[in-house]
């Protein structure tokens, strides 16, 4: 294994690269308040299959709250302030997800976050993530902290060229994973959901992810 992709598990947490890292379970104790916040989201702004620019509808199911949403229409790809499906702003963040961001990211060594986005991805059984970079944010350092509930599923994560090798990485309900600095441009993707059903979210995976845009 080559020392970029060094996994090293150190007691609850597993490094993937110099900033980025895995904190398993970390999300545990906030599981049933996100889980409701999430509700709060999706009664306001319904998750959705985004369509590509290429016209492909997304498998994965999509909602966004905070100050920015992130969006995809056959215009492109873009951050909106606006729910361009209800015509006005998208939900604020619930107290919890602000809080549970903010604490993941000091603990992986970013303090003072502030994430201004958080995704709502939502995966049946069968739905991948293909490999890809985040690079709609203007911010391209800040870190992407992404939390994942219900059903598990195997995260792929790359280099900066689409064609580097990839690392399997699993990730279980609860898990918290942290990408900046040096990291934040990495390829990375998710292999489809194996049916299951989970005590707490039925027959989905559920992940947030948390960015600043601006
Ligand atoms: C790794 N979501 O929403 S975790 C996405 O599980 C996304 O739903 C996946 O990729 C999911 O864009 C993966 C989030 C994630 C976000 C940014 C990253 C992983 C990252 C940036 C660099 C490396
Ligand atoms: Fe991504």
């Amino acid at each position: 294994m080559s020392d970029l992709f060094a996994v090293q598990v150190r007691g609850r947490s597993t490094a993937l690269g110099p900033q980025a890292c895995v904190l398993h379970g970390h999300a545990l104790p906030f599981a049933e308040a996100l889980l409701a916040g999430i509700d709060t989201v999706t009664a306001a702004a319904p998750l959705r299959h985004l369509v590509t620019p290429g016209g492909h509808v997304m498998q994965v199911a999509m909602t966004n709250c905070g100050r920015f949403g992130w969006c995809s229409d056959r215009r492109g790809y873009r951050y909106d302030p606006v729910d361009p499906q209800a015509g006005r702003p998208w939900p604020a963040f619930p107290p919890v997800f602000l809080a549970l961001a903010g604490e993941a990211a000091a603990a992986a060594g970013f303090s003072g976050y502030r994430p201004d986005a958080c995704l709502v991805n939502r995966y049946a059984p069968g739905t991948r993530l293909s490999l890809h970079q985040d690079r709609d944010e203007d911010d391209r350092v800040a870190p992407i902290v992404s939390v994942s509930l219900g059903l598990p599923a195997t995260f792929l994560f790359g280099g900066f060229a689409r064609g580097d090798k990839t690392v399997r990485v699993p990730l279980l309900h609860g898990d918290v994973v942290v990408w900046g600095g040096v990291d934040r441009m990495r390829f990375h993707g998710v292999l489809p959901v194996p049916p299951g059903v989970h005590p707490d979210t039925g027959g989905y995976r559920l992940n947030l992810t948390f960015r600043k845009v601006r």
